[in-house]
């Protein structure tokens, strides 16, 4: 009997009362009743009736609940979708829709509103909530504390993570075992996280980051997390003295620095600062080390690949650059056009392939083809070079997205929505510098002839339909979009024109 998630992550340190999790409310969740937890999730799972394979929606608050539950799905070989809190019920019923998911679990606050949605399409609804009033919860307290895990290969699906696309359609992303495990272990080794790590988690637990890349590593090591419902600068100020490392977003590194409060002496003892899902600015690198002595380390993943590079733990961290290769990933730098391998040092698309890379894409067999090569490679859509050091470079992205405070966002899928409202002739949404988010959403619409868009009906009906982040923080009306000889938006023009659109 194995089940790879379970045996690696949970197993090892079940009979452990180590600490696992430190609460703000000065609680701490050790290993054991962690691991505990997951049994009695898994009981209420079992319960309702789900079986091995089916999917999970969670779209509940982070809390060590959540994060059991998480951790009982693996146990119980169900298929786990973490999705984003901010998500309204018109995203959440596409994701329900297209995951077929057996059961979808939120917060009791929300239950009302996404009851109609995802019962319409044939999911189970039930709740979980920070406080443990969750009517899952309920039903896990009367379930022992121990489940024989369900028997999974490495290459069974463990999670769907869903990501976006150019065409605006949110794709499921299916993450193995095996690549989960595999990355996680790769991370542990190459950053040397130990059991004497506490990890300041201050990352939201329904993406990569804070999920895999936080959590597995943490659980692998052995180690703890003093685990923060969001990135709030005063907590993490107050918490940062008892950590020995961090990951954040960029946003996390340039609030740090915006506050006098974060010195040399609070920093001072951590071990480690990593940042990724965007990029950091060189800029922001050298202050960081100018104000604390720490050279932040910076690597670089994505949701179908985990993570694919990383600047070195022992050797020259540097800015601007996302490090080398992994070990076991295998990285090259492409003609977009052609595919044919370019020579060191020139700029083009890059491809990864390792234990790391994802399956496909849930049911979509055509958009699997087009990004994962039958040789394995996959498009990952970001344009870079490798230098002649071997550190990659990424300058640039070959797909149409902007990376917000560390949240993706997809322009088609605000296009498409802005493009039908009543007096808009078309539009395009485009992502400029913001001193905050790194990249600002700006919405920039062409009335029909003789029309004058109501703005204020528009920002509502984008409030019914995204979610807050996904929003644009600015709507600019033009009489007509800069194109090209073929038609086609030149939305780099259009970056130029509103980029002091957020400047301080
Ligand atoms: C919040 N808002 C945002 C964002 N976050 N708008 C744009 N981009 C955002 N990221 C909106 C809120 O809805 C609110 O809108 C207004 O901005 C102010 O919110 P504020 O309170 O300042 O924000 P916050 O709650 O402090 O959140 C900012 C944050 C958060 C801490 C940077 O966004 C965050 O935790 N980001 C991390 C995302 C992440 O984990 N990414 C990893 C993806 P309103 O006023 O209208 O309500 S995994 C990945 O990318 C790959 C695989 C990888 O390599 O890791
Ligand atoms: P996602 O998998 O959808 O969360 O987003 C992955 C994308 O984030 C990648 O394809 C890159 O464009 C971007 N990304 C992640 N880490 C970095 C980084 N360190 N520097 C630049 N871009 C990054």
């Amino acid at each position: 009997m194995a089940n790879p998630l379970y045996d690696r992550l949970i197993a090892p340190h079940a009979g452990t009362e180590t600490p696992f999790l430190h609460l703000p409310d000065s609680r701490t969740i050790s290993y054991a009743a962690f691991a505990g937890r997951t049994a009695q999730f898994a009981h209420a799972l079992a319960a309702m009736g789900l079986n091995a394979g089916d999917r999970v929606a969670i779209q509940a608050e982070k809390s060590p609940d959540t994060l059991a539950l998480i951790f009982a799905c693996a146990r119980a070989g169900l298929i786990f979708l973490p999705l984003n809190t901010g998500y309204t019920p018109a995203e959440i019923g596409y994701f329900v829709e297209n995951s077929g998911a057996a059961a979808f679990v939120c917060d009791a606050t929300r239950a009302d509103q996404m009851r109609p949605v995802v019962e319409g399409f044939g999911a189970q609804l039930a709740t979980l909530d920070p406080d443990g009033s969750g009517s899952l919860q309920a039903a896990a307290d009367g379930h022992g504390t121990d489940f024989p895990p369900v028997d999974r290969n490495p290459d069974d699906v463990a999670a769907f993570l869903y990501t976006s696309g150019t065409t605006g359609r949110s794709k499921g992303a299916m993450l193995t075992h095996e690549n989960l495990l595999s990355n996680a272990e790769t991370l542990v080794d190459h950053w040397g996280f130990t059991a004497d790590d506490v990890l300041l988690h201050a990352l939201p637990i329904f993406h990569t980051h804070g999920l895999f890349v936080a959590t597995n590593v943490m659980l692998l090591a052995g180690g703890s997390m003093i685990f923060l419902p969001k990135f709030d600068l005063d907590t993490v100020l107050r918490d940062l003295p008892k950590a020995t490392s961090m990951m954040g977003v960029p946003t996390f590194y340039t609030r740090l620095l915006d506050t006098p409060a974060f010195t040399k002496d609070l920093a001072g003892h951590m071990r480690l600062f990593i940042s990724g899902s965007a990029p950091l600015l060189a800029d922001t690198h050298r202050q960081f080390e100018a104000r604390t002595g720490h050279r932040i380390l910076e690597r670089y993943g994505m949701t179908e690949t985990n993570m694919n590079t990383s600047n070195p733990y022992d050797g020259d961290r540097r800015p601007g650059t996302v490090g080398f290769p992994l070990p076991g990933v295998d990285l090259k730098v492409c003609d977009p056009e052609t595919g044919e391998t370019l020579p060191r040092g020139e700029i083009g698309m890059i491809e990864v392939r390792g234990p790391n890379v994802f399956k496909g894409y849930w049911q979509m067999p055509e958009k699997t083809a087009a990004e994962l090569r039958a040789d394995g490679f996959f498009i990952t859509g970001d344009l870079g070079l490798q230098d002649a050091d071997g550190y990659v470079h990424i300058v640039g992205r070959g797909k149409d997205l902007i990376i917000s405070g560390g949240y993706n966002i997809y322009p088609k899928e605000l296009e498409l929505l802005l493009d039908d409202q009543p007096g808009v002739a078309e539009s395009a949404v485009i992502g400029v510098p913001h001193p905050d988010f790194g990249e600002g959403v700006v919405a920039v619409l062409v009335p029909e002839a003789g029309a004058s868009p109501d703005l204020d009906a528009i920002r509502a009906h984008l409030a019914e339909s995204l979610a807050a982040f996904k929003r644009p923080k600015r709507i600019e009306l033009i009489d007509a979009l800069p194109r090209n000889t073929m038609g086609k938006v030149q939305k780099n023009i259009l970056r130029d024109a509103y980029a002091d659109s957020f400047t301080k």
